[in-house]
């Protein structure tokens, strides 16, 4: 395992003034999103909605990295540049998303499992010649009465760990990213404790693995009120709860975390890393790796129209220049005003 060169690349991919655009969704998640503008969901339209992504303009002042999926890392651009060229050409980043998929985990109703560990060392290596330099491997934790349950937090951390294991021996840097939804009713206070107890775990699993952290990232949720809960925490209380409880439970070895938006508003998400970053400094660079709140507003602006690609680059090249500037803490509403 060359460290050197995987803290490198986590270095890099969290470098001042810049984060993530996740575009790795499968094809049950891009069909959910284009169904929201009446597109359909073919190779052709995917392909395309991905190339006016990666083709924005000036967008990598603000985007060091871009994950992809299994189908989007072999296709190309309108003008037939490889995707992962195209990003490369820019200094962008290309990775990878290699799970497969959060499943029902059998004997545990309503928690899952996220799959994908067997063959991952073959597919790691055919990831790592297509050009990739880091992955993602994506863990659900769900928030219920009686869930989530330590036998289904340790199950997922050891996916994880293992996953983040072969990603290092492939000389990729491995994203960790368990998510614990913002679904249900709870509030604030219940999303630290899960959140906490979820990273603990994880964070034990990826010492016994002997994963090197210095070349991994962290894609966790916020701490934030869950999506129902009647009393909704502002941005200052987020920062406040996250950064509090990531500094108990994520060692200062981890040089990044890279926030997952989690269906937040895509203002709202920049907000709430803007609210952090406004903090001062912490011991690891605080990110973003955002699929709908970079992408929301020009996946609307496109509606599956040539004619419209102009105007969803400028909705995406907005968004991530205000998420450029929350990573700055120098974000404020009245960027909005200024869009394009
Ligand atoms: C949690 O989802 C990840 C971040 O996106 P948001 O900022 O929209 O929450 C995202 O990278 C996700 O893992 C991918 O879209 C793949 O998701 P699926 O559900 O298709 O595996």
């Amino acid at each position: 395992m060359d460290k050197q060169r995987l803290a490198e690349i986590a270095q890099a991919i969290v470098q001042p003034g810049k984060g993530i655009l996740a575009a790795d969704e499968s094809g049950g998640t891009i069909k959910k999103r284009f169904d929201t503008i009446g597109v359909a969901s073919t190779e052709e339209s995917r392909r395309a909605y991905r190339d006016l992504l990666f083709s924005t303009e000036g967008a990598e002042a603000y985007i060091s990295g871009g994950i992809l999926f299994d189908e989007t890392i072999r296709q190309s651009s309108h003008q037939d540049t490889p995707f992962v060229r195209l990003l490369a050409d820019k200094g962008i980043l290309p990775g990878i998303k290699v799970d497969k998929g959060a499943k029902p985990l059998a004997g545990f109703a309503g928690e899952k499992i996220t799959e994908g560990l067997d063959g991952l060392r073959e597919r790691m290596a055919e990831y790592r010649e297509l050009g990739a330099k880091f992955a993602k491997w994506r863990a659900v934790i769900t928030i219920g009465d009686e869930i989530p349950t330590r036998f289904c937090l340790e199950a997922n951390a050891r996916a994880l760990a293992r996953y983040a294991a072969l990603c290092q021996e492939a000389g990729i840097v491995p994203i960790v990213e368990p998510e614990v939804l913002m679904d249900g009713r709870h509030d604030i206070s219940r999303c630290r404790a899960v959140t906490a107890e979820t990273l603990q775990r994880v964070y034990d699993a990826l010492f016994e693995h002997c994963v090197y952290l210095e070349g991994t990232l962290l894609k966790p949720n916020m701490v934030i009120s869950g999506q129902d809960c009647p009393q909704q925490a502002s941005a200052e209380q987020v920062a406040e709860a996250t950064v509090s409880c990531f500094r108990q439970v994520v060692p200062a070895a981890v040089p990044g975390i890279v926030f997952l938006s989690g269906g937040q508003s895509s203002e709202q998400a920049t907000e709430n890393l803007n609210a952090m970053n406004a903090m001062g400094t912490h011991p690891w660079e605080l990110s973003f790796s955002y699929g709908r709140a970079l992408q929301a507003h020009a996946l609307q602006a496109w509606q599956g129209k040539s004619d419209n690609i102009a105007a969803a680059q400028r909705a995406f090249y907005h968004r991530a220049k205000c998420n450029g500037a929350a990573r700055a803490g120098t974000y404020s509403r009245a960027m909005e005003e200024t869009a394009a």
